[in-house]
């Protein structure tokens, strides 16, 4: 039977013995789309990125007090805006969309609010639901406290989110802190098995001069050898959200303003492009086109602006499709939607089981037949046994060369749960050629496990793999 099947009844049968009403929470929930959380410090662009995500305007970007409030979009057959407020009660609110901005009326102050949950007609949100929080300012404020809340198994509660992306802008004391206190077995929501870390705003470092995406890759790639931030959060992947969330909803009017500017002659076009205050300035003979300006300026940021302005006097785009493509090439989104997919919605089974148990865990006592059997599911799927090792190998607490590790950390899922990103393999390799991988990868591990001079753990976790090994040639 699969893990979720035996999720399933376990939950069924906890809830037929206790009718409590968080099991029947979490029974539905396995069926729904995995929770993804959207998380980072004030301003780290998470609203932003989200949009880009969806590829559509939803999420306010500025200010405004919904973006104190933890809020859900969720794919739903039209638009529609719940709070679920603190006192248990749920009700539908009115909404504007202001430029595409889903802007909700309360209706009551956003501390009785709980939470908002917006649906959205889309085919992104269909495998997953994606939660934008309140930016974290410090550790102690009430925003930051109520997202970390949010995002963690607080004691005996389970956390609601079933993995995380985590918004880095430049590294900080306080951005390791954040992700330390995620701490746990493996088992609990939140540690580095369920998080993916996106540098973000990756476009204004190095003062958004035009290769300021192969710098941010440079500081991606420097957080990834970084001994501490790589436990806690494995993959950094640089995305500009601003470029990703203009290339999905780019007008023509916007494209018209940038290639107006494009026209000009170069000394002019090099002195407008010079800083953001000269390009939104109504001084001189462009005045007129001033507003334009701002508002295109506000919609790609300054990079986006220089970028789009020499694709156009380039020749390279013609028209604001074309314009478009380019910008989502250069946000680095696709990317994250690739590690995304590969990472989260390819092992949403097992995600899902964890969060699940988590709500047994929290809802039957502990010495009752219903524990017992969550702990028996713990134990013996090879899912959570796999989910338990690549936590030991990323917190460094597993002995092994770091190539073994490398090699561990890829076979147990860590890049993803298809055998093709098992066994390092493209994703067009075919099954004949899978099949030696893991023929081959079983062998090597057979060996390590066998090897006298192998410590205990690896050779325990040795014969892990040759069963991961082993799951993989059975079904190619
Ligand atoms: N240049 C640039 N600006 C960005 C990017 N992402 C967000 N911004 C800008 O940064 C500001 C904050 O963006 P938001 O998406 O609202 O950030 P947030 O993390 O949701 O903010 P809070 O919810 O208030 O904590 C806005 O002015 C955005 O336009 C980006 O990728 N590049
Ligand atoms: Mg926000």
């Amino acid at each position: 039977m699969s893990l979720l099947a035996d999720v399933r009844t376990l939950l069924d049968r906890a809830y037929a013995e206790t009718r409590d009403q968080r099991l029947a929470d979490a029974r539905r929930r396995v069926d729904e789309p995995l929770r993804v959380a959207i998380a980072g410090k004030v301003k780290a662009g998470k609203s932003t990125l989200l949009n880009a995500l969806v590829g559509e305007e939803l999420a306010p970007t500025d200010a405004g007090e919904c973006t104190k409030i933890v809020t859900w979009y969720a794919d739903g057959p039209t638009y529609a805006v719940t709070a679920f407020l603190k006192d248990g009660h749920a009700e539908q609110r009115p909404f504007n969309r202001i430029q595409g901005a889903v802007q909700i009326d309360l209706g009551r102050p956003a501390d009785q609010v709980d939470h908002l949950e917006v649906r959205v007609p889309s085919a992104r949100l269909r495998r997953h639901t994606l939660i934008d929080t309140p930016g974290i300012a410090s550790l102690s404020t009430d925003v930051s406290l109520r997202t970390m809340a949010f995002l963690e198994a607080e004691g005996e509660r389970a956390a609601q989110t079933d993995a995380v992306i985590y918004l880095l802008r430049h590294m900080h004391g306080s951005d390791v802190r954040f992700l330390e206190s995620f701490h746990g077995d493996g088992l609990s929501t939140g540690t580095p098995v369920n998080a993916v870390g996106v540098l973000s705003r990756a476009d204004e470092i190095g003062g958004c001069r035009l290769d300021a995406m192969d710098a941010a890759g440079r500081v991606a790639e420097r957080y990834a050898t970084d001994e501490r931030l790589r436990r806690l959060c494995p993959v950094v992947i640089p995305v500009a959200g601003l470029l990703g969330a203009a290339g999905a909803t780019l007008r023509e009017d916007e494209f018209r303003v940038l290639a107006a500017v494009a026209a000009e002659p170069m000394s002019d076009v090099v002195e407008l492009l010079l800083t953001a205050d000269r390009f939104a300035s109504a001084a001189g003979r462009f005045a007129a086109q001033a507003p334009g300006r701002r508002r295109v300026l506000q919609r790609l940021g300054l990079f986006g602006v220089r970028l789009s302005v020499r694709l156009i006097r380039e020749d390279i785009v013609r028209d604001a499709a074309d314009l478009a493509r380019e910008l989502t090439a250069h946000s680095g989104i696709d990317r994250l939607r690739e590690v995304f997919t590969a990472q989260f919605v390819g092992r949403s089974e097992v995600l899902k089981a964890r969060s699940a148990l988590a709500v047994i865990d929290e809802c039957v006592p502990a010495e009752s037949w219903l524990a017992a059997e969550a702990e028996r599911i713990r134990a013996s799927a090879h899912e959570f046994v796999e989910l338990r090792l690549l936590h030991l190998v990323r917190s460094g607490r597993l002995p092994g060369t770091d190539d073994q590790l490398a090699r561990l950390d890829m076979l147990l899922g860590g890049q993803g749960g298809a055998a093709y990103h098992r066994l390092g393999l493209p994703a067009e390799a075919p099954p004949a050629r899978i099949a030696m991988a893991a023929k081959a990868a079983l062998a090597s591990w057979q060996a390590v496990g066998e090897h006298p001079f192998s410590a205990r753990e690896l050779r325990t976790a040795a014969r892990a793999a040759m069963r991961t090994c082993e799951g993989i040639l059975q079904v190619v």
